[in-house]
C-alpha cells in the first residue's frame, strides 16, 4: 500500500505538550494534564460543530447566558464539554466560563492548582450562518490556599501561564502558547489528532487590512473615526486599507495574525467598556498575540497590564500589528 504521505515520527500537540513539559524544570505533569484535557473537549466540540445542522443543535436552547446572549444548544453542549474535561483533568481548582455567572469551584476530591478563564463557543451567533466560531482559554496558576475563591481568576493577564484558542473553520486549528512562542496546530480528522503546522509564529510589522464593526461608526469617539479615515483616505497618496470584518473575534483575530494589520473592538457610546469580555476573550488573545510579537491594548494600557475586578468585565480592545497598533494609538493622543 502506498506509505508515501504517511508521516511516522507526527508531532502531535498531545506530544508537543509532552515534550514541552519534560524539558520544564521540576515540572510534575499537571500542566500537560490540563492542556491535553482541553484539547479533548476541543475535538468534541469540533466534531458537535460541524454535525449542528444534522444533530439539530442550530436553534436556541431557550436559555440566554450571563451577558443576556441567547444562548443556542451547542454553547450549552461546549460549555458542559469543557467544564466536564477540565474537572476530570484533576488539575483545575476553579474556573470562570462566559456561560456561568458565578465562579465554578472543582469538587475538592477533584482539584489542582490551575485557574481556567474559558469561553466554550466565541462567536455563537454566528452559528446558524455557517460563520467560524472559536473556543478561547487562559490559565493561570491559584493564588490562593484552601477554598478557591474569585482572587484566583482576577489575576492581571500578565500572571497567565498559558493561552490557546481553538477555531473551528474550513479546517480546525489550535494556537497556543505557553509563553515561548505562538505554534499553530491543525486536526486531522483521520487520526483524531492535531498536527503541528506552524512554528514560533510572527506577525508582520504592518498590515494593509482593519477589521471593527463599522455599524457603530456613529457612536465611536472622534479618535477611532478619525484613524479610520487615514485608512480609507491615506493622506500620503498611499492605497487604502481593505477591511474585513466576521463578526467572530477568533475568526478577525485569527486572519490578524496570519495576514497583518488591526482589529478593534473600540469603546462606543452605548458600550463604554466595549463588548469583549475581559477574563476570556481579550487576556487569552492579548496573551497570544504579544508571543507573536504583536501589540495588544486596551488604549489607555496594555491589555496583560488591566487589574480585573469582576469576572465579566469588559475592556475596550484593540489588537494586530505593532505599527498598525501604535498608528492607533498616535490617533488615541491627538484626539483625546
Ligand atoms: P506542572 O508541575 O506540570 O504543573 O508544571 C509547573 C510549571 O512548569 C508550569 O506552571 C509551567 O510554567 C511549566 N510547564 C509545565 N508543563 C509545561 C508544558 N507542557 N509546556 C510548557 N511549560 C510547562
Ligand atoms: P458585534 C461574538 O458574539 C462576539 O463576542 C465576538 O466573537 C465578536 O468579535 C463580537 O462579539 C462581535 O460583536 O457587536 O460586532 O456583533
Amino acid at each position: 500500500s502506498d506509505q508515501s504521505g504517511f508521516d511516522t515520527d507526527v508531532w502531535t500537540l498531545t506530544r508537543f505538550v509532552i515534550e514541552t513539559g519534560r524539558q520544564a524544570k521540576g515540572a510534575t505533569g499537571e500542566l500537560t494534564q490540563l492542556i491535553n484535557a482541553i484539547l479533548t473537549a476541543v475535538k468534541a466540540i469540533s466534531s458537535a460543530v460541524r454535525k449542528a445542522g444534522l444533530n439539530h443543535l442550530q436553534g436556541l436552547a431557550g436559555s440566554v447566558n450571563v451577558t443576556g446572549d441567547d444562548v443556542k444548544k451547542l454553547d450549552v453542549l461546549s460549555n458542559d464539554l469543557v467544564i466536564n474535561m477540565l474537572r476530570a483533568s484533576y488539575s483545575t481548582c476553579c474556573m470562570v466560563s462566559e456561560e456561568n455567572r458565578e465562579l465554578i469551584v472543582t469538587p475538592r476530591d477533584k482539584r489542582g492548582k490551575y485557574v481556567v478563564c474559558f469561553d466554550p463557543l466565541d462567536g455563537s451567533s454566528n452559528i446558524d450562518c455557517l460563520a467560524s466560531i472559536g473556543t478561547i482559554f487562559a490559565i493561570y496558576k491559584r493564588v490562593s490556599e484552601g477554598e478557591p475563591t474569585e482572587k484566583d481568576a482576577l489575576q492581571p493577564g500578565n500572571h497567565m501561564v498559558c493561552a490557546g484558542y481553538a477555531l473551528y473553520g474550513s479546517a480546525t486549528l489550535v494556537a497556543l502558547s505557553t509563553g515561548a512562542g505562538l505554534n499553530f496546530f491543525m486536526l486531522d480528522p483521520a487520526i483524531g489528532e492535531f498536527i503541528l503546522t506552524e512554528k514560533n509564529v510572527k506577525i508582520k510589522p504592518r498590515g494593509k487590512i482593519y477589521s471593527l464593526n463599522e455599524g457603530y461608526a456613529k457612536y465611536f469617539h472622534p479618535s477611532v473615526n478619525e484613524y479610520l479615515k487615514h485608512k480609507k483616505y491615506p493622506e500620503d497618496g498611499s492605497a487604502p486599507y481593505g477591511a474585513r470584518y466576521v463578526g467572530s473575534m477568533v475568526s478577525d483575530v485569527h486572519r490578524t495574525i496570519a495576514y497583518g494589520g488591526i482589529f478593534m473592538y473600540p469603546a462606543n457610546e452605548k458600550s463604554p467598556q466595549g463588548k469583549l469580555r475581559l477574563l476570556y476573550e481579550c487576556n487569552p488573545i492579548a496573551f497570544l498575540i504579544e508571543q507573536a510579537g504583536g501589540v495588544a491594548t486596551t488604549g489607555t494600557q496594555r491589555v496583560l497590564d488591566v487589574q480585573p475586578e469582576t469576572l465579566h468585565q469588559r475592556v475596550p480592545f484593540v489588537v494586530g500589528s505593532p505599527e498598525d497598533v501604535n498608528e492607533y494609538l498616535t490617533f488615541v493622543e491627538k484626539y483625546p
